[in-house]
């Protein structure tokens, strides 16, 4: 019982003290405006952000149009694709078909080489890509993650 005096005067004190606080509070509002006005590390960043650029090779495998004959063609159903290995000469195009459900042909490998036809069905349109580098091309199903096989390009 004898602390209430005590906190009262403590209370007192700081309704004193907050009223030579809000003097200040303006200098603190400038103080926070002048380091929203800081940052000169953006320039910095977007150079960081533009190096790996200059690094990247071009990818060895592009979408090209479906020429009418002459390709080597894959195609998926019943959860497999039709081959384990699909051989195909330096800028050949391999053809990716689909004969029921619905798959994707979609590089294994996580590089420039990266491709990916899309989810097709038997109604789609088949996805052509070249092949314009020499090496194998591990690629899957994204849907069906146990479909995969390879392009062997030589
Ligand atoms: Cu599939």
């Amino acid at each position: 019982m004898s602390r209430t005096p005590l906190l009262s005067l403590l209370l007192i004190a700081a309704c004193g003290g907050s009223d030579s606080k809000a003097v200040d509070a303006p200098n603190a509002v400038i103080d926070s405006a002048v380091s929203i006005d800081a940052p000169p590390g953006t320039p910095d960043a977007q150079v960081f952000d533009a190096k790996p650029t200059p690094d990247a090779k071009p990818s060895s495998v592009k979408i090209v149009t479906c020429p009418a004959s002459g390709t080597v063609d894959v195609v998926a159903s019943n959860f497999m694709f039709d081959k384990a290995t699909y051989a195909v000469a330096v800028d050949g195009i391999v053809k990716f078909t689909v004969a029921s459900g619905a798959h994707t042909m979609t590089a294994t490998a996580a590089s420039s080489d990266a491709f990916d036809s899309g989810t097709l069905t038997s109604t789609s349109d088949p996805v052509c890509f070249q092949f314009t580098a020499a090496g194998g091309f591990p690629f899957h199903c994204s849907i069906h993650t146990s479909m995969t096989a390879t392009v062997t390009v030589q």
